[in-house]
């Protein structure tokens, strides 16, 4: 049985460019059904149509209130039939009526070792603060933005003169390993969020993910 997976991107897509490599293996098990852009322009929709997978291109500006968008999002996503949904460079914040509907099969990446630096911008807020270490977290989505159960982060150095362009491409490499690892954990249904907490082969991680130290 291979799970259903959609996507959800406004950008690039580099991210949902590692997890299509990631299905294409033998033996992944998930299945990358569908990608909704809430920007009619994002180059992870070419992504996508490349990859023969089905797109929407769902505006926001096109909705008068972010719960009537989310409700025409939640359509979308269901006509997908999806196991799990990912967030991968999504810019838009969900509403809790679209947080309740798909409770417990949302994945978030978020640039940053959290509880560190949730919301935007957080390269530039890491350098500022003069941090050694830096990083990303893929996290349940919860009500509460960037404040679900962390379940795998990976560490970054922050060298001496970085930008926050150097930086986020250091720590975009690292995205790219983690982000199809915690998906196939999913699909394979080792993983799932009971609570406030994000559960691994039956065990409770740690509030910084499987691979705290
Ligand atoms: N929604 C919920 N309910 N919970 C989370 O944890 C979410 C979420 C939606 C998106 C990604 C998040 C990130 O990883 C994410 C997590 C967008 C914003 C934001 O301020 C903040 C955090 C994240 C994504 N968005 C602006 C808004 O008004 C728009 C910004 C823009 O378009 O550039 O929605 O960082
Ligand atoms: C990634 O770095 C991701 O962590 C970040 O946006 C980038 C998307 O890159 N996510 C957020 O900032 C969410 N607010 P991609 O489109 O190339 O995958």
């Amino acid at each position: 049985m291979s799970s259903k997976i959609v996507v959800l991107i406004s950008g690039s897509g580099t991210n949902l460019q590692a997890i299509i490599d990631a299905c294409i293996e033998a033996d992944y098990p998930g299945e990358v059904v569908g990608v909704v852009s809430n920007k009619v322009d994002a180059y992870g929709l070419t992504r996508a149509k490349d990859a023969e997978i089905a797109t929407v291109a769902l505006s926001h500006k096109d909705f008068a209130s972010r719960e009537d968008y989310d409700q025409a999002l939640i359509k979308e996503i269901d006509n997908f039939d999806a196991d799990l949904i990912v967030l991968a460079g999504f810019m838009r914040i969900l509403t809790p009526s679209f947080v309740q509907h798909f409770q417990g099969k949302l994945l978030n990446i978020h640039p940053s070792l959290l509880p560190k630096y949730q919301g935007l911008n957080t390269h530039q807020r890491a350098i500022d603060a003069g941090d050694e270490v830096h990083g990303v977290s893929v996290h349940f989505v919860t009500e509460e933005l960037d404040g679900g159960p962390v379940i795998l982060q990976a560490k970054v150095p922050v060298f001496e003169g970085d930008k926050a362009d150097d930086l986020a491409a250091r720590v975009h490499e690292q995205e790219h390993r983690i982000y199809p690892l915690v998906v196939k954990w999913f699909a394979e249904q080792r993983l799932s969020m009971q609570g406030d907490y994000a559960v691994l082969d039956g065990n409770k991680l740690p509030t910084s993910g499987y691979a705290n130290d």
